[in-house]
């Protein structure tokens, strides 16, 4: 099997055409899909557990009388924690650590509420509050990511959500014990093993059983990700994530086969998943074609890396780290591995980045693990103008308004006449009331 990335060079006339043609790509909106998850959600709003029993029937060959059923206690969360092997007892705890420490660092840069009274006395601030509840959605089957739950919960608990939600579809009523363990961890409150998009309705909706959340987070497929978009309005979401993407900005110090198994490492999440290097050294790109021939035979994943790759992976010969510093913001990659050994020197040159991972010892897997920031990331160019889940996500804000009477008395006459060049009589006389010497 091998697997052969496009080969491209930003000298060349038809460079423009190339790249564009690997890189803009978007996945079909599947209209038989977007309508089979518009019934399923009417079904669940209107029948609530009934239907929710009815699809887990049909789709993950699970049969149960009553929803109640499909709700795992903490007792059976502690349990499967209890079962696993020590060390990925101790590796999830290791992780989850770390997580925490990083959201938590997050929580006082940037999720604290602030004020400050300005000449008159009267109090301008923001008051950053929790989420009442909040769904994970956490993929059952070849995707159950156990880290994912950690990613996902940490920061709703950092943030004070105070009721976690989980839901991991459970066909056959197979659990996997790891997903279950780390969501004991995580400090998960309820969990659920339905799925698919009657999971996210019986999430926004709320069900007899299932209660209404806030907001639903977490990766799932294609239903699960129509279903999001069908509930965005009536719950919050985080974001819909496409396929995971890696690029790497190589200036050619780094051993091959590191970064061979870097590009591995996005390719084997998935056949549409991404996996790029830039560098503007042409022996050094030999060498990690070289080193993805050796390497590829020995990878379990192997197909699904070598149709990720020649399908959709590139390596780019660029004239220069600036420019390959350059297009890598055109991409706005959700991971950026910067393999180099002068790493700051480039870091402030790239702008648009899901997560940025800083010289040859950074493998982007430690960061989908254990580094501490979170592994949920913008992903097909939205790193333009979105950002990694984080506490703020599990937050929401309320301004904080208290005038003065002396304050009263400057704004009145602005907002009286502005509110009547708006034509609106009453919000101009509420302003003007307070006026002391009218
Ligand atoms: N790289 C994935 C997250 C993940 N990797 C989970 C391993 N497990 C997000 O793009
Ligand atoms: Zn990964």
């Amino acid at each position: 099997m091998k697997a052969t990335p496009a080969r491209l060079r930003t000298d060349s006339a038809c460079f423009e055409a190339d790249f564009q043609a690997r890189l803009h790509w978007s996945a079909d909106q599947d209209a038989a899909i977007e309508q089979r998850v518009a019934d399923i959600l009417a079904d669940v709003r209107k029948r609530g557990d009934a239907a929710v029993l009815d699809y887990t029937a049909r789709f993950d060959n699970l049969q149960v009388p009553t929803l109640q059923a499909l709700e795992l206690t903490q007792a059976e969360l502690k349990a499967a924690f209890d079962a696993i092997p020590s060390a990925q007892r101790e590796a999830l705890q290791a992780a989850a650590a770390r997580v925490r420490s990083y959201h938590e660092a997050q929580k006082k840069a940037c999720g604290e509420s602030w004020s400050y009274r300005d000449e008159d006395g009267s109090l301008l601030g923001q008051k950053v509050t929790p989420l009442d509840r909040v769904g994970i959605y956490v993929p059952g089957g070849k995707a159950a990511y156990p880290s994912s739950v950690l990613m996902n919960a940490i920061p709703a608990h950092v943030a004070g959500v105070p009721e976690i939600i989980m839901v991991v579809p459970t066909p056959r009523g197979e659990k996997n014990l790891l997903v279950l363990a780390a969501a004991y961890v995580a400090g998960v409150t309820r969990a659920f093993t339905i799925g698919g998009a009657q999971a996210v309705a019986a999430l926004a909706y709320g069900t007899q059983t299932v209660p209404k959340v806030d907001k639903i987070t977490g990766p799932g497929n294609a239903y699960v990700a129509s279903a999001k978009k069908h509930v965005f309005g009536t719950v919050g979401i985080d974001m819909i994530a496409g396929p995971s993407e890696i690029l790497v900005l190589a200036d050619g110090t780094t051993p091959p086969d590191w970064v061979a198994m870097d590009l591995f490492s996005q390719a084997e999440h998935d056949e549409l998943a991404q996996s790029i290097l830039l560098c503007p050294d042409a022996a050094y790109i030999d060498a990690v074609q070289a080193a993805i021939d050796r390497l590829l035979p020995t990878m379990p994943r192997a197909e699904i890396i070598a149709k990720s790759l020649t399908g959709r992976g590139a390596l780019i010969h660029t004239r220069s780290m600036e420019e390959a510093c350059a297009i890598s913001n055109r991409i706005a990659p959700e991971h950026l591995e910067v393999s180099s050994h002068e790493p700051h020197r480039w870091e402030p040159l790239l702008r648009h980045a899901g997560a940025i991972f800083l010289g040859a010892y950074t493998s982007e897997s430690l960061g989908d693990y254990c580094a501490g920031p979170n592994h949920v990331l913008p992903t097909s160019g939205t790193a333009r103008f979105s950002s990694p889940l984080g506490v703020y996500d599990f937050q929401k804000r309320s301004s904080i308004i208290e005038v003065s009477a002396q304050g009263a008395q400057k704004l009145g006459p602005i907002a009286a006449t502005l509110a009547y060049g708006e034509g609106l009589q009453a919000h101009a006389q509420a302003a003007e009331m307070r006026l002391k010497d009218r």
